[in-house]
């Protein structure tokens, strides 16, 4: 890893805004910081630099199928519904090979990277052959995993995905999920395998993923919960259908469950947590979990709209996630985040507590930096030891010009069209430079034969 070192004419620092601050990164963290520097021959000169966001829910191989669900389904009422939506996507997964696979994660990680997105949580389900059969290494999936986040160098925190049911009370899996199951011995030796897949990246992070209430059996959930000690997510309670089958299954709603039946804490990221009523929503801030919000994929699948501001004004944790991958954008993830609210309580400005100071730009990214870093379990900011994970933004964006401070951050969430990211790096290494990954053209080109080829099937 190269060491580097950053001349940053303004930075949003850990403790605030500074200027000509000089940054040297070492072995990939922040090894030395201080304001009001000169520029020194050898030195990277950034304009405006921010820490790189996390992004703390994804399933990398949807972003293949990105716009190709948006005409209504054949359902009988001729409506469609996540649950038509999800029968399309098992159909899409269905088709990838690992090769494929690979392709399209490395075209949404760079994506990502693009969009400003440094590390990224990737909630791993496609385990098997398309016949169902797990592949001679277990962990075949999981490989590619981090093989995509290798070769476009985007931090991984990898989850493993727990699938065993189709529904509440143990439901046998359906024909359209066998390549996503494991019992709790196979998924245990998937967990190591998913070590030595991600040994080779250096600070990959590994979690856990029940997938859902609707996928684990609560026996299932106590005996994966010792099997590593790293971040636990879990789907939960996204859809009204999941609500209302989890009440006729325990007399309990899912977040209630969950909370009073799960040592919910600090290491769990509570994926979406949508419909969630104000006990629930005051019990999970309690807990200190994160809520790990999509509101792109949230909006595009129907789910509904999360108590957010009532969160908040508990202290409640969050994040953002691409989920999905419909479209990649971190800006857009906290620009939508904020709107919706605004929408609904009919005010602006609605989330931001009325005792920061921060305006919503700044407030929404800290937040989510925060949030991200605690879900995907790394330590984030620019700081002494926390990772040389930076985005420029671009001070020559129509959008950003004659902006200072918090309005950076304001105008690249909220008015800046097609990205202000300029340049990108990761353990103070460069991926992206004027808006572009060093791999773009190999990497969207290997998707689009991918594509290309799988489409036509
Ligand atoms: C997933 N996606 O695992 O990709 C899910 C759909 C399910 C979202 N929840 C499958 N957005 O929940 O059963
Ligand atoms: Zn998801």
């Amino acid at each position: 890893m190269a060491d580097t070192t950053f001349w940053i004419e303004h930075a949003l620092l850990s403790d605030g805004w500074a200027s000509a601050v000089r940054m040297g990164s070492k072995d990939g963290r922040i090894a030395e910081l201080a304001t009001g520097q000169t520029c020194q021959p050898g030195d990277v000169c950034l304009a405006i630099g921010v820490p790189g966001l996390g992004n703390l829910h994804s399933h990398a191989f949807q972003r293949g199928m990105a716009g190709l669900t948006e005409a209504r389904g054949a359902g009988v009422d001729g409506s469609d519904s996540f649950w038509s939506w999800r029968e399309l996507m098992y159909r899409f997964l269905d088709r990838l090979d690992p090769d494929d696979f690979q392709a399209i994660a490395e075209q949404a990680y760079m994506e990502m990277l693009e969009a400003g997105f440094t590390r990224v949580g990737e909630f791993h389900y496609l385990h098997h052959a398309p016949d169902g059969r797990a592949y001679a290494d277990p962990a075949e999936m999981a490989t590619r995993v981090a093989a995509a986040a290798q070769m476009t160098g985007i931090g991984l925190s990898l989850l493993p995905v727990f699938y065993a049911h189709a529904d509440f009370g143990g439901a046998a899996p359906s024909p359209a999920q066998r390549r996503l199951i494991h019992d709790v011995d196979g998924f245990a030796a998937l967990l190591e395998g998913s070590a030595r897949a991600i040994a080779p990246l250096g600070d990959a992070v590994l979690g856990m993923a029940p997938h859902s209430l609707r996928a684990v059996t609560p026996q299932e959930l106590s005996a994966l919960l010792p099997l590593n000690a790293g971040p636990v997510h879990i789907h939960i309670a996204e859809q009204l259908r999941e609500v209302e089958a989890c009440l006729a299954w325990s007399g309990q709603r899912p977040l209630q469950w969950l909370l009073t039946n799960a040592p919910v804490d600090e290491r769990w990221c509570l994926v979406h947590a949508t419909h969630a009523h104000a006990d629930e929503v005051a019990a999970i801030a309690a807990s200190g979990a994160v809520v790990g919000l999509c509101p792109i994929t949230e909006a595009n699948l129907g789910d509904g709209v999360f108590p957010m501001r009532n969160f908040v004004a508990a202290g409640g944790r969050f994040g953002v996630g691409s989920d999905s991958n419909v479209l990649i954008d971190a800006a857009e993830e906290l620009r939508l985040l904020e709107y919706v609210q605004r929408l609904q309580h009919c005010g602006r400005n609605v989330l931001v507590p009325p005792i920061t100071s921060a305006s919503s730009g700044r407030w929404l990214f800290e937040s989510a930096l925060h949030g991200a870093a605690q879900a995907l379990g790394v330590e984030t900011g620019l700081r002494v030891g926390a990772p040389a994970d930076l985005v420029e933004l671009d001070p020559t964006h129509p959008a950003l010009a004659s902006r200072k401070g918090d309005a950076w951050l304001d105008s690249w969430v909220f008015a800046a069209a097609g990205s202000a990211v300029r340049s990108v790096w990761r353990n103070g290494e460069p991926l992206v430079a004027e808006g572009r990954h060093r791999q773009r053209e190999a990497i969207e080109c290997r998707s689009r034969d991918t594509l290309r080829r799988i489409l036509q099937q």
